[in-house]
């Protein structure tokens, strides 16, 4: 119950805002266990605009920091390189998902359960953007497997 309070005001003490050429769906984590020290993040992002965006930083309260990461094969192996920023083109999209571009969630300030969600911030060359991550359990491929 307390901890209920404790996210209820905290979900209140921010100001949502959003980029009206943004739009952002499928935005969620896969539940890990509470020693993590990272969690996978992933979403799908949609620019409405004519022109390109470059998502430039990803920030949070509940995170020490946020990278952007590329998965990418190499002799087999699958290896992890951090993006330092992303176009999303016009009329276009990006999908960060398992496998391929993901955000990655570093160093968790407090424990997540399933169903609550956790706010991050896009910023881009434009403007910045709050969205939600929905924590949802894992499914069996689960990203952390290669950490
Ligand atoms: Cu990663």
């Amino acid at each position: 119950m307390k901890g209920l309070l404790f996210f209820a005001l905290y979900a209140l003490s921010f100001s949502v805002h959003a980029d009206p050429s943004l739009s952002v769906s499928e935005a969620w984590i896969p539940e890990a266990p509470p020693v993590a020290k990272v969690m996978a993040g992933y979403l799908e992002i949609k620019n409405k605009s004519d022109r390109t965006i470059i998502l430039e930083s990803i920030s949070a309260n509940d995170f020490e920091r946020v990278e952007m990461h590329q998965t990418i094969k190499k002799n087999g192996m699958a290896k992890m390189v951090k993006q330092t920023s992303i176009k999303i083109p016009a009329h276009g999209g990006v999908s960060f998902r398992r496998g391929g571009l993901h955000l990655m969630l570093i160093g968790p300030k407090r424990k997540f359960k399933r169903g609550e969600k956790t706010r991050i911030i896009l910023k881009t060359d434009q403007t910045s953007t709050e969205i939600d991550l929905v924590i949802k359990e894992a499914s069996l491929d689960d990203h952390s497997a290669h950490h």
